[in-house]
């Protein structure tokens, strides 16, 4: 069921028809996704929608189901409880996590644990916990280097680690090994036991004392030396979530991670004095760092941003308040002015600004959009935080043109050119379409009370884990304090 284009008016709806009507469609939108990937493509890792059958790769080392595992807290929220059901089975009788291949540590990190995480505080089935719970410890091994940095890739079975063939000497990047403080947290929570928690609190350490260029924090790291290997910065690729964990600790610490607020907004302050940047069509944009020469290119990856410096808007120096609200609005302005400039209304993978390009891509190689959510996202957060109606229209625009050129009729699959008039699929449905794209539309236009920001954080993938709170309890013995996540 294709689904029906609304006029402008449904704006002007009272909040409750508004919120019914547009709830309604972004559960359509999932259960297409959903019902298509279970017609052809259950059990493997994502849909091939043109071709209709199964994608597994070799992300995950084995592991099969990740748009099971990446949907289930969406198809929850949403009430889609049948489907849910089916998920949470499929779990529970079919995720086999003895498989012995090479994964990304990171990739297993966010879909996997994030997933299993996210479903188990959401409905309390102790199942969710328990797969976690072994999963978790099966990555352990991975931070066995002599520095505690772990590696890019290991084998689930034997716990070998090794860095990726493609980084250069043998080294870590920042978005990976900076990319898992938030799960590791909470796997020390549900286990009660501080083993996760010191191995990412050592990649902080680390990272805290380490001197950096200009205050910038380069993209690959020796994990054998503990040094920079090049200096490359970057918000997008490479580089993006490393950041977003920094506020996001913070935040999910109930504001008692002082490190992490400090790591954050000081990495904010050299990224602002070294990377933002102003177009000469007066557009705001983050360029990428190559040992301090410019590269004016922004990636759709480093749209995540707008919502990251608006989260943290509230809590750096107060006299910074409306600078921060200006730079996340002006960073998803330019978001968006990469999908309007585009025919499709889709934003490419890359976008410049240089050689007369405004937040356009230039090379062919660039134009492809693989139904990545960073730019939604931003709507998402910067809607929650303002309440300006113009970041729903855009989600709207979006879903429009994801409706038009990206539904098929298996599934919905990504695009090769968003300049094309005619749009080529690249017959893939990727799972964070279900867990994230789809999730922040939904939220977008949700009341602010479900999910709140105030008690939920969502890792990299989408998947809200809990605030963990510090309760002063009265017991026998006296006061004393306990963590708890609610
Ligand atoms: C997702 O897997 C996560 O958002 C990750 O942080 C970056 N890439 C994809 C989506 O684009």
């Amino acid at each position: 069921m294709r689904l029906p284009s609304l006029p402008p008016s449904i704006f002007s709806l009272s909040p409750y028809r508004f919120h019914a009507e547009y709830c309604r469609m972004y559960r359509t939108m999932m259960k297409f996704a959903w019902d298509n990937y279970k017609s052809f493509a259950w059990g493997r890792n994502e849909l091939r929608p043109l071709t209709r059958n199964g994608h597994i790769g070799n992300m995950f080392g084995g592991l099969r189901g990740a748009s099971i595992v990446d949907s289930l807290d969406t198809l929850y929220i949403m009430g889609l409880m049948d489907e849910y059901n089916d998920a949470k089975e499929w779990v529970e009788t079919s995720l086999d996590l003895n498989s012995n291949g090479e994964a990304s540590l990171f990739e297993v990190n966010i879909r996997y644990v994030g997933g299993l995480l996210s479903a188990y505080y959401l409905t309390g089935e102790e199942m969710f916990k328990r797969k976690v719970m072994v999963l978790g410890e099966k990555l352990l091994p991975a931070f066995n280097t002599p520095t505690g940095i772990p590696r890019g890739v290991i084998n689930l079975g034997s716990g070998t680690s090794w860095s990726w063939g493609w980084a250069s000497a043998g080294s870590s990047i920042l978005a990976e090994f900076g990319t898992l403080h938030l799960e590791f947290v909470h796997l020390s929570e549900l286990s009660n036991n501080g083993i996760y928690t010191e191995k990412v609190m050592n990649i902080r350490k680390l990272l805290n004392k380490i001197e950096k260029p200009h205050g910038l924090y380069p993209n690959f790291l020796s994990p054998v030396s503990g040094n920079w290997v090049q200096h490359h910065v970057s918000i997008g690729g490479l580089g993006d979530s490393f950041y977003e964990y920094l506020i996001k600790s913070y935040l999910m610490s109930d504001k008692t991670d002082e490190e992490a607020k400090k790591m954050y907004y000081s990495a904010l302050e050299a990224i602002e004095a070294n990377l933002v940047q102003k177009s000469p069509g007066g557009l705001t944009y983050m360029a990428e760092w190559r040992g301090g020469i410019l590269d004016h290119k922004m990636g759709h990856l480093a749209c995540f941003s707008g919502g990251m410096v608006v989260i943290g808007a509230d809590d750096g120096a107060p006299e910074k308040r409306q600078h921060y609200l200006d730079l996340a609005a002006e960073i998803t302005h330019t978001c968006h002015e990469s999908y309007s400039r585009s025919a499709t209304k889709l934003g490419p993978e890359a976008f410049r600004f240089d050689g007369g390009a405004e937040a356009t891509a230039t090379r062919l190689s660039d134009r492809y959009y693989i139904l990545r959510p960073e730019v939604i996202e931003s709507y998402m957060y910067m809607w929650r935080l303002t309440h300006d109606p113009k970041y729903r229209e855009w989600g709207w625009e979006a879903v429009e043109a994801l409706e038009q050129h990206c539904r098929v009729e298996a599934g919905f699959s990504g695009i090769r050119d968003v300049y094309a008039q005619t749009v080529s699929h690249d017959n893939m449905q990727q799972s964070f379409f279900l867990s994230e794209t789809l999730k922040y539309l939904y939220l977008l236009f949700s009341d602010d009370d479900l999910l709140p920001l105030e008690d939920w954080v969502f890792n990299t993938e989408a998947h809200p884990l809990p605030v963990v709170r510090k309760r002063c309890l009265q017991g026998e013995g006296g006061t004393h304090d306990k963590t708890t996540s609610e």
